[in-house]
């Protein structure tokens, strides 16, 4: 085969990053990032996704493309009849119950062979790379038949993985018989106290073997790690992590910082279930930093009782407040009590969103001064760039440890008080945070005079700085990037591809 990569410069072969992002959300938005800001460099970004994520991501892409940024979506089709699945059901916050969370791995992982096969009917480029979320380890093989390159995105922190690595490889589970008996994570820079039920493996069990198998070795067969984080933030975590997975770890987020302007912010995700508008008015005319914001994350199922307490909480609280409550949880007793005296008596200071909400620009606006979140880590990253304090309000997943880094590390969030994890895929009866609780924790977050709130939300306004620097030409997530692609470029020119010069 002859030279037939096109040329990005001077004697550069054209590179070309391959990006498979695991359907789900808070996975496949941070993924889509990476790849318009490479393609904002110049290098060529294609994009697996699937025809219903493709419907659920149309505005993303049509302003790439509005943009005149190279970059390229590609759907493929999703085997959903062939391992069991519902038509359309192409993304986990679709899958309708736990037990078909098997199937639908077991159905991206037949993806393999079609991407393959496009990948090598693409004449032009070849690709340079693949990016592949940690949830799809069958890239692994995919990268090895093309001879590329493999990283690893963990849409993650390291403070996670680091204290998850060092977790499994001490073994203290295995030495502690109670769920909930605390512990202190081995060899962390911090004192960070835990217990088992907060720190479950990602893929428990053996019915998940084979896919926490699978995920050992694609780390070990991946050039590098590509996280959703940057230096300043967890400069001693992420040293750390480079050092025990003994591979680059290169931080080039914050991610969502990549939506700078207003329209993409609000674009995000599913289409907001609020006018935007009137969701800017609304915020406009409320005071600086004086409105808290509230939202649990897309994959969670919060029960009715609870979703009352949470009301309850913030009317007694007396600030004002933005509240999004899903569909799925918008029952029919929900609906009753909401559509009673409650929207009545806080209608003039809340702003009630049922659906999707236009997070990113709720998150950056100066009305905002707080947000209770799920500590779901994209939404934490969201609110550390945008410098709002947190009520952290963990419910599975790496959300228990990210809640000890905002709490313990960063020192810009306080704890509503959750004990218990909630299982995926099931709808707790449990109040996990009474109203009272509620109510107490939106006080000492919003309340006005508290030197500590004070000191909170001063860290908060600076790690945000630190956060918007980071992704500016010249800041170390940007620089990153630029080492990255450097990474890439010379791994073609010393490899026997016959495509490197
Ligand atoms: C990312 O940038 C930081 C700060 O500039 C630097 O210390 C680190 O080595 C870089 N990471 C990689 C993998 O090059
Ligand atoms: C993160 O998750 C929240 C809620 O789950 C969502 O509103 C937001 O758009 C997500 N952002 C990204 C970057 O995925
Ligand atoms: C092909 C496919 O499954 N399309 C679905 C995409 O998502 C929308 C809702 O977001 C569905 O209505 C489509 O059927």
């Amino acid at each position: 085969m002859t030279n037939q990569v096109t040329m990005n410069g001077p004697g550069d072969p054209k590179l070309h990053f391959v990006f498979v992002p695991f359907l789900a959300q808070g996975h496949m938005l941070p993924m889509i990032d990476v790849a318009q800001l490479l393609a904002k460099r110049g290098v060529l970004a294609t994009v697996i996704i699937t025809p219903f994520n493709a419907s659920r991501i149309k505005n993303t892409i049509d302003r790439a493309a509005k943009a005149g940024l190279p970059i390229r979506f590609v759907p493929l089709r999703f085997p959903c009849a062939e391992v069991g699945l519902p038509e359309g059901c192409e993304n986990v916050d679709v899958v309708p119950t736990a037990e078909l969370a098997k199937n639908f791995f077991e159905a991206t992982g037949l993806l393999g062979k079609p991407l393959e096969t496009y990948l090598r009917e693409q004449q032009q480029p070849y690709p340079s790379c693949m990016v592949s979320d940690f949830c799809n380890p069958w890239t692994r093989e995919v990268a090895s038949r093309l001879g590329v390159p493999l990283f690893t995105f963990y849409p993650m922190c390291s403070f996670f993985l680091l204290g998850m690595h060092n977790i499994l490889h001490s073994s203290i589970h295995d030495a502690i018989a109670d769920e909930t008996e605390p512990f202190v994570v081995p060899g962390l820079a911090h004192k960070i106290e835990v217990t088992k039920a907060r720190t479950p493996e990602l893929f428990p069990g053996t019915e998940w073997e084979k896919i926490r198998e699978g995920i050992k070795a694609a780390d070990r067969a991946a050039d590098g790690i590509v996280v959703n984080s940057f230096s300043e933030l967890e400069p001693w975590y992420l040293e750390r992590y480079q050092e025990v997975v003994e591979k680059k770890v290169w931080a080039l987020g914050p991610l969502s910082l990549c939506n700078k302007d207003a329209a993409d912010m609000a674009n995000r995700g599913k289409k907001a279930s609020v006018d935007k508008d009137r969701c800017l008015r609304w915020l406009d005319s409320m005071k600086p930093r004086s409105v808290v914001y509230v939202s649990f994350g897309s994959l969670t199922h919060v029960a009715p009782s609870q979703i009352i307490d949470v009301g309850a909480g913030l009317e007694a609280s007396n600030h004002p407040f933005i509240w999004v409550i899903k569909e799925i949880e918008n029952s029919p007793e929900v609906e009753r009590w909401m559509s009673g005296a409650f929207e009545r008596r806080t209608s003039a200071r809340g702003l009630i969103i049922k659906g999707w909400a236009p997070q990113l620009m709720i998150l950056s606006h100066p009305a905002v001064g707080g947000f209770i979140t799920h500590c779901g880590w994209n939404s934490s990253l969201e609110a550390i760039s945008a410098g709002v304090p947190m009520i952290t309000w963990p419910f599975f997943g790496d959300q228990f440890l990210n809640e000890r880094l905002i709490v313990d590390v960063l020192r810009t969030g306080i704890m509503a008080g959750v004990k218990d994890p909630w299982m995926w895929g099931t709808v707790s009866n449990e109040v996990s945070v009474r109203r009272d609780d509620v109510e107490k924790a939106v006080r000492s977050l919003m309340d006005v005079g508290d030197q500590e709130r004070e000191l909170r939300r001063e860290r908060a306004t600076e790690l945000g700085e630190k956060a918007r620097k980071a992704v500016e030409e010249g800041g170390s997530s940007y620089v990153n990037m630029t080492l990255l692609i450097e990474y890439v470029r010379n791994k073609l020119h010393h490899s026997c591809n016959p495509l490197g010069s």
